[in-house]
């Protein structure tokens, strides 16, 4: 089943779920090597979600502004790479989609707290703007805001529950979005978080 947001932003509903054991090890292998951090923004507020990244370049932030890093700051060593089911998962839901040949080269792994909510914006930091951002939701359950191309424009909400994917290319790529704060809870295969993994395609 799947739901249109948008003419190229579509909810593949479950589409992750045979992959959710094989994604929480990959993330296990991702995060004993790069850990969840705390990025400050360039203007200084500590950002709620927990980050981290795996593949080619991983997206950073600091006081002098956001990029894309091949490195991991905190290591200094190269961001881990895609564990395989991750490529798998990435390249079948953007051909389910309707984007072929997907092959993305960043992955941003995103932890939120009970609380934990992602304000308003557009990922305007990829060099590529066209190929579509391919996201998965695993543990707790959210409310995803679906916006216009001005800050605002009126928001759409789409809750995304476990082992939902998300793919948005093309011309709906630019969108403001956003998460709700994610309200309490305990996930059999999380615990008390929601994970969210982002691929993208950078360069
Ligand atoms: C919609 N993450 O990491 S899914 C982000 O659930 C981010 O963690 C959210 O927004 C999360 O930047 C939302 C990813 C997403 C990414 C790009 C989009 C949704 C998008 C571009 C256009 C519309
Ligand atoms: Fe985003």
């Amino acid at each position: 089943r799947s739901t249109a947001l948008g003419p190229q932003a579509r909810v593949l509903h479950g589409f992750a779920l045979p992959f959710a054991e094989a994604l929480l090890a990959g993330i296990d292998a991702v995060l004993a090597a790069a850990p969840l951090r705390h990025l400050v923004t360039p203007g200084g507020h500590v950002m709620q979600v927990a980050m981290s990244n795996c593949g080619r370049f991983g997206w950073c932030s600091d006081r002098r502004g956001y990029r894309y890093d091949p490195n991991d700051p905190q290591t200094a060593r190269p961001w881990p790479a895609f564990p395989p089911a991750f490529l798998a998962l990435a390249g079948e839901a953007a051909e389910a989609a309707g984007f072929p040949g997907y092959r993305p080269d960043a992955c941003l792994l995103n932890r939120y707290a009970p609380g934990t909510r992602l304000s308003l914006h557009q990922d305007r930091d990829e060099d590529d703007r066209v190929a579509p951002i391919v996201s998965v939701s695993l543990g707790l359950p959210a409310t995803f805001l679906f916006g216009g191309f001005a800050r605002g424009d009126k928001t759409v909400r789409v809750p995304l529950m476990h082992g939902d994917v998300v793919v948005w290319g093309g011309a709906d790529r630019m969108r403001f979005h956003g998460v709700l704060p994610v309200s309490p809870g305990l996930h059999p295969a999380t615990g008390e978080c929601r994970l969210n993994l982002t691929f993208r395609k950078v360069r």
